[in-house]
């Protein structure tokens, strides 16, 4: 093993399972998934495509829940495990800057992350169209919602968990206003999460990957290792029966997170179980969290399935950016900087 390490702090009640000795991948499955399923509470159908957060000793969590009248909507989850989640059946009551009532016509697909004693959620929300939302919480109780970072249509937005050079970071992908079939990974820099600026392309579909030909997007918060950012982001291939949804990963420079440094020719995780390849939606994997412990390179992704259920899988950080580093390819137009 090298010397390759996650920065950040230790989290050793982080859910993990070894790696089964049959396994040939880096990413292998919770062997009790998926960890919610159907129907998780009076009023929702399905809860998938959510965040998770180290809190307290135990975790909280913003999820994503299909209502039974069929709407997305955001609503607060703890666990003690990570596992075992208890989810409120009510939504979240987002009030704006002032505390008057500022409730998303829709709501899906959240990040989450920590910013000094802040937490942040990014989440797909209805502007005249989808775009992206951004809200936050101290406690998971009261949760503020801001403004609107960016105009329509935009969805898949994932910040850092920290400024670099001074600014803060938001990847996001600009589309149309349909069930976009193209879309790449920019990078928005900003000094104070209203304003947002020096926009780049990081990361475009396509290359010799057909299982990321469509349309890609950033998944989970970007993880600090010593080597760089390391990114899970979604790619989606168009087929006869519709989108597949399969999971990548990428290597984005310390400095310079544009650049990309390392990405994954094949998928590292496709629809291949039962919870995968049907539900809602069948053949949708989309990670949207990581839990991750510095202390042993130990990460547990929380992925949607089939937009359907919550299901986990792990690995391990020097594993799979070894793996990374051999099994790279850039696409043309990684990086490029867009004038
Ligand atoms: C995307 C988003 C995701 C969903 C996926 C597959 O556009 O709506 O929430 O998981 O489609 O349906």
């Amino acid at each position: 093993m090298t010397s390759l390490k996650i920065i950040g702090s230790p989290l050793p009640n982080l859910p993990w399972q070894d790696r089964p000795a049959t396994e040939t991948g880096v990413i292998w499955r919770h062997d009790a998934n998926p960890i919610i399923g159907w129907n998780p509470t009076p009023k929702t159908a399905r809860v998938f495509n959510s965040a998770v957060i180290p809190y307290q000793g135990g975790f909280a969590g913003v999820f994503r829940a299909d209502h039974k009248h069929g709407k997305a909507l955001l609503h607060v989850g703890f666990s003690a495990d990570g596992l075992h989640w208890e989810i409120t059946d009510e939504e979240i009551h987002w009030v704006d800057e002032q505390g008057r009532p500022y409730p998303p016509n829709y709501a899906y697909d959240p990040r989450l992350v920590k910013l000094d004693d802040t937490y942040y959620i990014v989440w797909c929300t209805d502007f005249g169209g989808a775009a992206l939302g951004l809200g936050m919480t101290k406690d998971f109780r009261e949760f503020v919602r801001l403004e609107n970072p960016f105009v329509p249509f935009n969805r898949n937005g994932v910040l850092f968990p920290r400024k670099v050079n001074g600014n803060y970071l938001l990847l996001s992908r600009p589309s149309d206003s349909g069930h976009t079939p193209f879309g790449d990974i920019f990078l928005s820099e900003s000094p104070d999460l209203t304003y947002w600026g020096k926009h780049k392309r990081v990361m475009t579909r396509g290359g010799s990957g057909w299982w990321q030909g469509t349309k890609i997007g950033g998944g989970p918060i970007p993880i600090e290792t010593t080597e760089g950012w390391l990114l899970f982001y979604h790619g989606v291939s168009g087929t006869a029966n519709g989108f597949v949804y399969s999971m990548g990963a990428a290597l984005l420079d310390l400095e310079s997170p544009s650049q990309v440094l390392y990405r994954t020719r094949d998928y590292l995780l496709t629809p291949e179980k039962p919870y995968e390849t049907t539900g809602f939606v069948p053949n949708v994997v989309f990670p949207c969290a990581t839990l991750h412990d510095a202390a042993t390179g130990r990460i547990a992704i929380y992925y949607g399935a089939a937009d359907t259920y919550v299901a986990v899988a792990y690995t391990q950080v020097a594993l799979l950016i070894e793996y990374m580093k051999n099994n790279s390819e850039l696409n043309p137009g990684d990086g490029e900087l867009v004038r």
